[in-house]
């Protein structure tokens, strides 16, 4: 029984699991009697030693065995990245002796090195997103016991895109895409890319079916080994596909522990991974206007100078801050569907440790404007579908510390979306960026619920709303209708500027329209905000609004919508936030 930490995979490199998944689907079915002569080369490569150890193999720093596998080693494991004229001269020896030479991830820089172990041209371009998904049930498979067709869509829903960062074609009548599984429920890789050649991997005629090749092999000829070149997709960490892992690992006969991956970490991972942003503070969809106005439009009374924070009404919707797929797909049921005459706004803030020229690859669907740090960079007056890196901005500065990209996205018509990368002036992506989900400079301090009263209409257990327990609430106990209010006394005055409503433990019950007046007297009232469609400022059942700060020590929560705006359904409150 050999045993893996998956934490440790994560925390290391998220990318492992992905390879984990393609070397257990491969050796397990392929190469069972190789298992125990597989050599990693060099040791430094976290993902191929995790994964090796996950499947009980040696690993050089841990075994003496391995000197003496290093003389012939089966299987020869070498990252990509590290291709040099001495490990190709290694692998040589590994493919003369008959060997496999497992070549995880190699970089377009590495190209000729490779080029040199394979005797043929190899040529690297940047590949477009692919998807995943089962042909069909899992059947019968052993490798796929435990899981369900749901679980295995991970691979293939339109969330889960994955992105490979380089196609490689061989210029070799003899390689060949090699299934990951070699099963024949399954289909192989489908690019969007170009420049594809034959030997390379392929668009699958079979869509919607497509499945991952995990390796392209490359047989050396008589007496000779093959080089299987592995290039690594990195994939998004969820709780779903790492439940996939583990029930895959299990099936193995590997003990395993789990520790989930942020949201934070995935965006961070997904930026220094391949420079795309999934995380976006967001505002919209703003309507109303014909296209063309709202492209030429100034729709926030300051778009090229906005801060953004979490919780900032504009254009009667809030920022609110969502995680995406590498290229969002706004027409998508869960989000607004195909929109015609809309705009969104995306705000990503990015910290870079220095001064740098950048490239920004851009994807709209359809009309797109951008600005860095105020400046507009790009205006493209455009219909097309959204696909990645449409656009090439730049180069452009990025400055030391904090910078705010913001875009415009407009649909003319039918679908619409955005994506967008940030890369260095090769396109290679920047490991060493930072992402914040709130603007930085904005810094909030709560408010303790200490000596809070509150009233309400109807009467109803305000205490429940600010227990710190999400599962007790204040409840308005009917249907919501413009007759309701909370009332939250803070017992002094504080300057407040930002409240949060969770109804999160009732996702239905966020106010249809919702008006927040604020006084430290009860007598005289300010209005804060007055949103009278409250959809847009709530995601999840969560209400989050900032404001300029306020001196108050009352708060009143108006739910405005009319009699009958909820269908049915109450207001409520589980928790109730005050910041500073
Ligand atoms: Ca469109
Ligand atoms: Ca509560």
């Amino acid at each position: 029984m050999s045993s893996l930490r998956l934490a440790e995979v994560l925390t290391a490199e998220p990318a492992a699991a992905l390879l984990l998944r393609n070397a257990v689907a491969y050796l397990a079915s392929a190469r069972p009697a190789e298992w125990r002569s597989v050599l990693p080369l060099p040791g430094d490569d976290i993902g191929a030693r995790m994964a090796l150890w996950a499947l009980g193999l040696w690993d050089l720093s841990d075994t003496q065995n391995a000197s003496a596998l290093a003389d012939s080693p089966q299987v020869l494991v070498v990252a990509g990245a590290a291709l040099s004229a001495p490990v190709v001269a290694r692998a040589k020896q590994c493919l003369d002796s008959g060997g496999t030479v497992l070549i995880i991830n190699p970089t377009p820089d590495r190209a000729a090195a490779l080029g040199d172990l394979v005797g043929a041209a190899v040529s690297m371009t940047p590949a477009d997103l692919c998807q995943l998904v089962p042909a069909k049930g899992r059947g019968d498979d052993p490798l796929l016991a435990g899981l369900d067709l749901s679980d295995l869509c991970w691979l293939g829903d339109k969330d889960s895109e994955v992105i490979l960062p380089w196609a490689i074609s061989v210029d070799s009548p003899y390689a060949q895409p090699v299934l990951v599984s070699n099963r024949t429920d399954w289909r192989r890789w489908v690019y969007r890319g170009e420049n594809l050649k034959p030997g390379a991997i392929q668009r699958c005629e079979d869509e919607p079916y497509r499945q991952q090749v995990g390796f392209l092999r490359v047989p050396m000829g008589e007496g000779r080994g093959e080089v299987l070149l592995c290039g690594m997709p990195v994939t998004p960490v969820s709780t779903k596909s790492m439940r996939v892992f583990g029930q895959l690992l299990t099936n193995l006969g590997v003990s395993w522990h789990r520790q989930a991956i942020s949201s934070e970490q995935r965006a961070e991972f997904y930026l220094r991974a391949a420079g795309t942003v999934v995380q976006w503070l967001m505002l919209g969809p703003i309507r109303g206007k014909p296209w063309a106005e709202l492209y030429s439009e100034d729709l926030i009374s300051g778009e090229a100078s906005a801060r953004p924070v979490v919780g900032e009404i504009a254009a009667g919707a809030a920022w609110i801050p969502r995680q995406t797929s590498p290229i969002v797909n706004l027409s998508d049921q869960k989000w607004y569907g195909t929109l015609p005459d809309a705009a969104m706004y995306f705000a990503a803030y990015v910290r870079s440790p220095l001064s740098r020229k950048v490239l920004l690859l851009v994807g709209s669907d359809d009309d797109v404007k951008l600005w860095l740090n105020g400046v507009l960079v790009h205006a493209a007056q455009v219909a097309r579908p959204v696909a990645a890196d449409q656009d090439r901005v730049g180069p452009v500065e990025l400055r030391a510390g904090w910078n705010i990209i913001l875009a415009k996205v407009v649909n003319r018509s039918g679908n619409w979306g955005f994506c967008l990368r940030l890369v260095d002036e090769e396109g290679r992506p920047l490991p060493d960026l930072a992402l914040a989900v709130d603007n930085p400079e904005a810094r909030f301090v709560e408010i303790a619920p200490e000596g809070w009263q509150a009233i309400s209409v109807p009467a109803g257990d305000v205490l429940a709303a600010w227990d710190r327990r999400p599962e007790t609430r204040w409840t308005s106990g009917r249907p919501m209708d413009d007759t309701m209010h909370f009332t939250l006394d803070l017992g002094q005055a504080r300057p407040v500027r930002r409240v949060v409503l969770d109804t999160s433990g009732s996702p239905g019950d966020w106010p249809r329209g919702l008006r927040i007046e604020a006084s430290t007297d009860a007598q005289d009232w300010q209005v804060v905000i007055d949103v009278p469609d409250a959809a847009g400022i709530q995601q999840g059942g969560v209400t989050c609004v900032t404001f300029p700060t306020t001196l108050a020590r009352y708060l009143r929560f108006r739910q405005t919508g009319p009699a009958g705006c909820s269908g049915g359904l109450y207001w409520s409150i589980h928790e109730l936030r005050v910041f500073e």
